[in-house]
């Protein structure tokens, strides 16, 4: 059996029995395991002087190997192209893109700096599965050190429509450079349909959807291979356990008692700007504003851990939230009732997953987002006698899947807030429904689901290649 090679920005910090965060890690962690390999990728450290070392470590039939970015790479690559660039770009927010080009430069340098330092560790049958925006020139830097390897791509983020990506001045460099994997996997149809377009409409190139399921065929830029949509997954067995075994323990019994059985609507996002955080407070506000008999009978809790906090655009979104949530609890707080408890922190898994159970309301409602995770796993924690309900926005990857949901356009404040009221509402024989037709489907395409089908089709995809060295 081939080894998987798993290359992503950051290794999943791994305790004794395995990833301490849980979904993804976990999915791709087992995939390690059952077949051998390695995880390559940043620390996490950036160091300010001296030159990066590799460093492995061994968990039976895993190496980690892990590297520190020096000051001017991580600004470059991490802060600048990967995340002022092309994470708003991605993110449809060309309002928000900043571009230079020596960071530009500097990403490149990087993506091909960390492919020199795999490719000693690299054998000849071993399958290398690269993960995310950071990478997109991994293959390209591989290929270029003649690794002749397969080679796939998952971009977790969404593609872009083509007027949109045009904005980013090397687009063109970016499209060519996803060009060099064998198999791309996008989140959602609409993704790969996205990069399709520019294929054809920018790059002169050819898309060749199957007449059935299975992946298209692109050819461009003088390469061959294929993409195809493969929706991530969660493990909703293991999250409704997790749920009922949190809404159990101490922090959750406490924060239930200080409801006073007020109904409870909850929201999990990392503070990021394409998650819609704003437009959500304000449509909480308008639900309040509308239907006084919801005042003092609903709380809203927003947990929202801080990311990337060293960049403006994220240091903006922290006051804009803060300002709103004081404005709309200065407006509507009673003595013995905040309508808005958002907390800018970080909590166990296992507290969410039972928040998430005891809520009435998930309340998922991204700007854009590939997939959006929490949708998922809102979903599996709930009791199935009495679910509550999603109300999930248009703009999630999720949506594709996730028709049981209340779907809602996260600029639309009035139609939000007239969701949050059907779903504070819904009878349970509905709610049950909906739980029903949802947690079908997330069984149904799990975890493992997504991570083996996109390796059946890395290992398939080889097959294309003799014909994209022919031209
Ligand atoms: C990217 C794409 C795509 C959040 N707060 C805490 C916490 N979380 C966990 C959630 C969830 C994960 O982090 C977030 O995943 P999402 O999918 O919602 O969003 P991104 O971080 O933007 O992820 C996204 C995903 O990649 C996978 O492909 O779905 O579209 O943007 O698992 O539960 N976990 C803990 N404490 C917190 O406070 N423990």
């Amino acid at each position: 059996m081939s080894r998987l090679i798993i290359v992503s920005n950051r290794v999943a910090p791994i305790s004794e029995g395995g990833p301490a965060a849980g979904g993804l890690a976990v999915g791709v962690y087992d995939a390690l395991k059952e077949t051998g390999g390695m995880w390559f990728g940043w620390s996490g450290d950036v160091l300010a002087s001296g030159q990066p070392q590799i460093q492995l470590e061994e968990r039976g039939p895993v190496t980690f190997a892990t590297i520190g970015l020096v000051r001017r790479d991580y600004d470059q690559y991490y802060r600048g192209f990967s995340n002022a660039t092309l994470w708003p770009a991605f993110h449809y927010r060309a309002d928000l893109i900043q571009y230079d080009r020596h960071d530009f430069e500097g990403y490149r340098r990087v993506n091909a700096w960390l492919a020199q330092q795999l490719v000693p560790l690299l054998r000849d049958d071993d399958v290398i599965w690269v993960h995310d925006y950071h990478l997109i020139p991994f293959a390209q830097a591989l290929r270029a050190a003649g690794v002749k390897n397969r080679i796939g791509f998952f971009l977790h983020i969404p593609f872009p429509a083509s007027q949109v990506l045009l904005a980013v001045p090397p687009h063109r460099q970016l499209v060519e450079a996803l060009c060099s994997f064998d198999l791309l996997g996008f989140q959602t149809e609409p993704d790969l349909r996205a990069f399709c377009d520019y294929v054809v409409h920018e790059a002169a190139g050819e898309c060749e959807h199957p007449a059935k399921n299975g992946s298209s065929t692109i050819r461009a830029f003088g390469r061959t291979l294929r993409a195809a949509a493969y929706p991530i997954g969660v493990y909703p067995d293991e999250i409704a356990q997790l749920a009922k075994a949190g809404a159990r323990g101490k922090p959750v019994r406490t924060m239930k008692a200080t409801l006073h059985g007020r109904k409870l609507i909850m929201s999990v996002d990392r503070l990021d700007y394409s998650k819609g955080l704003v437009e959500r407070f304000r449509a909480f506000e308008r639900l309040l504003d509308q239907v006084p008999a919801m005042r003092n009978n609903v709380s809203f809790v927003q947990i929202a851990p801080p990311t990337r906090a060293d960049m403006h655009a994220y240091q903006d979104i922290r006051l804009q939230l803060e300002g709103e949530s004081g404005r709309i609890n200065g407006r509507f707080a009673e003595l013995d009732w905040t309508p808005i408890r958002y907390i800018h922190r970080q909590y166990e898994r296992q507290v969410l997953a039972a928040l998430f159970r005891e809520s009435h309301v998930g309340y998922v409602t991204p700007l854009r987002d590939g997939m959006n995770l929490v949708a998922k796993e809102y979903v599996s924690a709930q009791d199935p006698d009495d679910p509550g309900v999603l109300v999930l926005s248009r703009f999630a990857g999720a949506a594709q899947e996730l028709e049981g949901a209340l779907i809602v356009n996260p600029i639309d404040i009035d139609g939000m807030a007239e969701a949050l009221a059907t779903a504070l509402a819904m009878p349970v024989a509905e709610r049950r429904a909906r739980y029903r037709d949802m947690i079908g489907r997330l069984r149904e395409n799990n975890v493992s689901v997504w991570r083996d089908n996109f390796l059946r089709d890395l290992k398939r995809s080889g097959e294309a290649r003799p014909a994209a060295r022919a031209k």
